[in-house]
């Protein structure tokens, strides 16, 4: 079972391809079974021999003390034999566990240390400076800026690629691309940085789910390296409209073309939040893209780009059955209070975040029960690519109450009531959280 398990999970990895990815964990589980064969064959003819005098005991039949004491002895033999070969395979195995892990963990090591040598150039267009009164100081809402070690973490990444920055190179190739470009890190870090606060959020994060976060990304304008190498956008007569990043783990993020050299910050992320990308976050080099999902933008352990076409390629996630294009939906998240909280009667803050990436939160509205929609205080607007704060003070009455959100976003569109899957495309409908007033 463990085997078919194991070998399912390696072929159906992102980096797969070919069958033989199963041999490691079937040639586990054939000698596992070899093993345990082996060894429950040498309990049973232990027991085998027990079972003799088991029944004449029994019967209360008194046996001559000789012929019985053969039998004690043989078993012994057995029970000696047996915990020999069981210890035997229990210190081989855990050796060559160690062997393994050792052999991950100094490939790792070039990764740390090269990670630890950077040191990030000031950008060249630095993030204008936060709002003051873009972060409430309201107690429970989520802080404007993510720290990276909350930051949320999805990937298929059973072990976190570690990726030595010195040896790392990223192509890029493909459809109308006249130059083909093999960059290293360090040559990224001599071209102009730009650094920017955008929101992320995954596709697969459902209505108040917290696979959201923002923070400050420093990298490459993306744009400018695509036209480097002769690339168009399709409104520009370009002949690829999708642009497939590839990461070092075999993962395939596909994005448009058009929405990538759009003018919008578009990036290959070198840094976050001050620092060279975390490990799980993407190191050396990711991608982010204001406004689409993490599945269509923001390869992590990226090495290769190529230009293609929707028509052409279907990437990971798309085989799968998720959307080929996905802009980021308008959605708000009630922080605070938690479900089930029990509030005081009294003036109750209600606060949360919500965000419209690239298009820019207007409104946020409150409703109580089934009462009228009320405008919610929106905190200042740090850029149309951030998540906003949001307040409301509630007068609340004893009893259990539903508070529900929703927002608008600047083109005029408010929230769909209706609740969708997050799969194809990302889930829609309205947040709301039940509360009892004492
Ligand atoms: N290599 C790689 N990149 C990836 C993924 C992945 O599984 N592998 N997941 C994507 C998804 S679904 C999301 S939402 C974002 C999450 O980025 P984070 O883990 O830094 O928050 O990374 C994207 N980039
Ligand atoms: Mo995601």
């Amino acid at each position: 079972m463990f085997g078919l398990v194991g070998g399912f999970a390696a072929t159906s990895r992102p980096d797969s391809t070919s069958v033989a990815d199963a041999l490691p964990s079937v040639a586990g589980a054939v000698v596992g079974a070899l093993l345990l064969h082996h060894l429950v064959g040498r309990l049973q003819s232990g027991r085998a021999s027990a079972s003799v005098d088991a029944p004449a005991v029994e019967e209360g039949v008194t046996t001559p003390e000789g012929g019985g004491a053969d039998h004690p002895a043989a078993a012994d033999w057995d029970r000696r034999g047996f915990v020999v070969a069981a210890t035997a395979a229990a210190a081989a195995s855990t050796g060559i566990g160690l062997v393994g892990r050792s052999l991950n963990g100094s490939q790792g090591q070039n990764a740390v240390a090269s990670r630890r040598r950077i040191a990030l150039p000031a950008p060249v267009s630095a993030a204008a400076p936060v709002p003051k009164r873009a972060a409430l100081r309201i107690k429970d809402v989520s802080p404007f800026m993510t720290p990276s070690q909350d930051f949320y973490r999805v990937d298929t990444a059973l072990v976190v690629p570690k990726v030595d920055a010195n040896s790392w190179r990223l192509r890029i190739h493909g459809k109308g691309v006249t130059r083909e470009a093999n960059v290293s890190f360090a040559q990224l870090l001599r071209m102009p940085l730009i650094e920017r606060n955008i929101t992320l959020a995954c596709v697969s994060n459902e209505v108040g789910g917290p696979y959201v976060g923002n923070a400050r990304w420093i990298g490459v304008r993306l744009a400018d390296l695509l036209r480097q190498c002769g690339v168009r956008p399709p409104s520009k007569g370009g002949p690829a409209d999708q642009l497939v990043a590839r990461s070092v783990d075999g993962m395939t993020i596909g994005s448009p073309v058009e929405d990538v050299m759009d003018g919008r910050d578009a990036m290959l992320a070198l840094g976050m939040n001050g620092e060279p990308l975390p490990f799980a976050h993407g190191f050396p080099v990711r991608m982010v893209v204001p406004g689409l999902y993490g599945f269509v933008s923001a390869c992590k352990w990226i090495q290769d780009i190529e230009l293609t076409t929707f028509d052409d390629y279907d990437p990971y996630w798309v085989k799968r059955h998720w959307a080929r294009r996905a802009p980021v939906k308008t959605q708000s998240r009630i922080d605070t209070p938690k479900p089930f909280a029990r509030p005081g009667a009294g003036t109750v803050m209600v606060a949360g975040v919500a965000w419209a990436q690239h298009r820019g939160i207007d409104k946020v509205e409150v409703r109580v029960d089934d009462g009228p929609w009320r405008r919610a205080d929106l905190a200042a607007e740090d850029t149309t690519d951030t998540w906003r704060q949001w307040s409301f003070p509630w007068k609340a009455v004893s009893g259990g109450h539903t508070l529900t959100v929703r927002a608008t976003d600047r083109t005029g569109q408010t929230q769909a009531q209706e609740r969708t899957r997050t799969i194809p495309d990302g889930a829609g409908g309205w947040h709301s959280v039940v509360v009892t007033v004492d």
